[in-house]
């Protein structure tokens, strides 16, 4: 069964990670537009860069949880795209063998003059110089923000046309392209999953739907799939 899973926020908010849109969350007390644009990075670099070295510290200290290790063990049952719009790690230090990072990585930084990528796990400055072309005021965060394109557009279409079971984990639904991923798998046939705290902006576009915490219900729907694969992975059409 060719599986197509999408992580978000919740899949780490058991780790410590906090989400974006909830009333205690990230977007509630920094603005997005101010620290998770271009045009935010262009006026105030200073701020943007103290806003994700303090998120890259809390990464450092988190750890996976259950509903990472059992995504894992997903990849080696089945044939697993997986998805996340997370720029944390825990799916890779979890065990997953490939991740499809599409919002970008938190613990690497790019050169916005040669384009080099670096890894990243110290606290990033204006100050610093680019590795590869030596200029300094280059180096930002290796992470989408709003108005950038995603990454590996091309290569998740495939995949989620490819899919026969899509199933959308710990994401609001807010934010697009991603939020798209599960009505365009529904419209080609794919059966739609989510598991989530509550119901998601699109709900109403998943047949399966289980809620509660993902570190409880993550690992439940798998064993569930693994149990009796032709109850949730019937492509029509
Ligand atoms: C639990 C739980 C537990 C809690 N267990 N669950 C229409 C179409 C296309 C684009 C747009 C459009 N309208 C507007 C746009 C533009 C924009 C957009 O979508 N804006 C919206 C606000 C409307 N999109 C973009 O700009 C994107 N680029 C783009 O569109 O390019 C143009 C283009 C696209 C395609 C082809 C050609 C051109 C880029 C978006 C970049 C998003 N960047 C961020 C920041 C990344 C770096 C960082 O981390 O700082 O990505 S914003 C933030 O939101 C982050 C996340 O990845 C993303 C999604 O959030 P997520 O993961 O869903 O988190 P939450 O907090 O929203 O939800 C958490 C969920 O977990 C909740 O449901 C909880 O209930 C649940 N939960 N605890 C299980 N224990």
């Amino acid at each position: 069964m060719r599986i197509f899973v999408l992580t978000g926020a919740g899949v780490s908010a058991e780790s410590g990670l906090g989400t974006f849109r909830a009333s205690d969350g990230i977007w509630a007390k920094f603005d997005p537009m101010a620290l998770a644009t271009p045009e935010g990075f262009a006026r105030d670099p200073v701020a943007v860069h103290d806003f994700y070295n303090a998120r890259r510290q809390n990464l450092l200290a988190a750890e996976p949880n259950a509903a990472h290790v059992a995504l894992r063990d997903l990849a080696a049952q089945t044939d697993l795209f997986l998805c996340t719009q997370n720029i944390d790690d825990l799916h890779e230090r979890a065990g997953s063998p490939q991740v499809h990072h599409m919002h970008g990585e938190l613990l690497r930084s790019f050169c916005t003059v040669c384009g080099a990528v670096q890894d990243q796990r110290i606290d990033l400055s204006i100050l610093d110089n680019c590795a590869t072309c030596g200029l300094a005021e280059t180096m930002r965060p290796d992470v989408v923000w709003f108005g950038e394109i995603p990454h590996g557009l091309d290569e998740i279409e495939q995949a989620l046309d490819r899919a026969d079971l899509f199933i959308a984990i710990g994401t609001s639904g807010a934010v697009y392209p991603a939020a798209g991923f599960a009505s365009r798998a529904r419209e080609a046939g794919v059966p739609t999953a989510e598991i989530n705290l509550v119901p998601s902006d699109n709900a109403d576009v998943f047949d399966i739907r289980r809620y509660g915490p993902a570190s409880i219900e993550v690992p439940r729907f798998l064993a569930d799939l693994g149990a009796n694969p032709a109850a949730f992975g019937s492509r029509r059409g």
